[in-house]
């Protein structure tokens, strides 16, 4: 049998140094917590994928932490994941009434024997750890785009929402693919970076699709799906229609594309192909984006459709915006 580090791709080039990539415009101010840490010669990537998000976890919008959309009940459910360089993983699905679920994912993975707690479990670990339990109360935002919601899907919880009033109606009771302004109904901080040290970690964390069903779970606090990091090879997190970023395991796909030799771009893209080419008109309607660096500090972007943006800072890149490329 082959070695294993046979599987390890040779780095061809030159480190190029600490780099952060973060999905979507708010990973600007992200990235900007992380780079404070990546930027100290001492700095731990792992510390600075979870302070970066914990900055658009505190923040107002519609899709990450407590001020997020909530489900189709009207209660924010976060979910959350973490990786470091050293094959250690920490998840939470379904918390509700924390601020920092990415930190809960952390101490998921430092002080637990386990990978991955959700719900009420989740939030009893997260109270033991000293957590705070913040009040179960929407943002005056998400409270509004609530009740439109409610009006428009004409959702009254103690009637069978599958009921034959609904058939007709594009997206029914469910959360809708797109928003009214033609958004795509997703938005997460995911967060890949490496440091100095050429040390790999990722961070992804979101409060789900707006108005999903009670106790769905996406791909964001699935590692493999929404977040994959190999030490050896690179690291990616996605955003999207986590539905369909489940089915192929996106995550640990594009670093697998990267562990064969291809750019963190061409690797992104892959996943992007293959996940078309298993669902075809599927797709449509839904959006798929990855982020993704490798061993060497390069970096790459893909989605599905137009409109997917992403942050990176690094020694060569001041903290900066850019459209990834698409499919569509
Ligand atoms: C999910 N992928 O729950 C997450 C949500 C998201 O951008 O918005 N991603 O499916």
């Amino acid at each position: 049998m082959a070695p294993l580090y046979s599987f390890v791709p040779k780095p061809k080039k030159q480190f190029l140094g600490p780099l952060v990539i973060s999905t979507w415009d708010a990973g600007i101010r992200a990235n900007e917590a992380a780079w404070k840490i990546l930027s100290q010669t001492e700095g731990h990537v792992l510390d600075a994928v979870e302070k970066g998000v914990m900055v658009t976890e505190s923040e107002n919008n519609c899709c990450v932490g407590l001020s997020g959309n909530p489900d189709r009940e009207g209660i924010v459910t976060l979910d959350a994941s973490i990786m470091d360089d050293q094959y250690n993983i920490g998840s939470v699905a379904a918390l509700e009434r924390i601020a920092h679920p990415i930190s809960v994912a952390r101490a998921v993975m430092e002080k637990t024997p386990h990978v991955m707690l959700v719900g009420e479990g989740a939030q009893q670990f997260a109270v033991a750890q000293g957590f705070e339990l913040m009040p179960q109360q929407l943002s005056p935002d998400a409270d509004k785009a609530y009740h439109d919601w409610l009006k428009k899907s004409e959702y009254h919880p103690l009637i069978n929402i599958e009921n034959s009033a609904n058939k007709d109606r594009q997206h029914g009771p469910f959360a809708p693919d797109r928003y009214d302004d033609g958004t795509f109904n997703h938005d997460t901080i995911g967060m890949v970076a490496i440091d100095g040290k050429g040390r790999l970690s990722g961070a992804c964390t979101t409060s789900g699709m707006g108005f999903k069903m009670r106790g769905r779970v996406g791909d964001s606090p699935i590692i493999g799906a929404g977040l994959y990091v190999d030490n050896q090879v690179g690291a990616a997190t996605s955003t999207g229609h986590g539905e369909e970023m489940i089915r192929i395991a996106g995550c640990h796909q594009v670093v697998e594309y990267m562990r064969a030799g291809h750019s963190p771009e061409k690797a992104c893209r892959m996943a992007v192909e293959r996940a078309l080419q298993m669902r075809g008109d599927k797709l449509k309607e839904k959006q798929i984006g990855f982020i993704a660096v490798n061993k060497n500090g390069e970096h790459g972007a893909f989605a599905l459709q137009k409109g997917f943006t992403y942050s990176v800072q690094s020694n060569q890149i001041a903290n900066q915006v850019f459209k990834a490329d698409s499919l569509w």
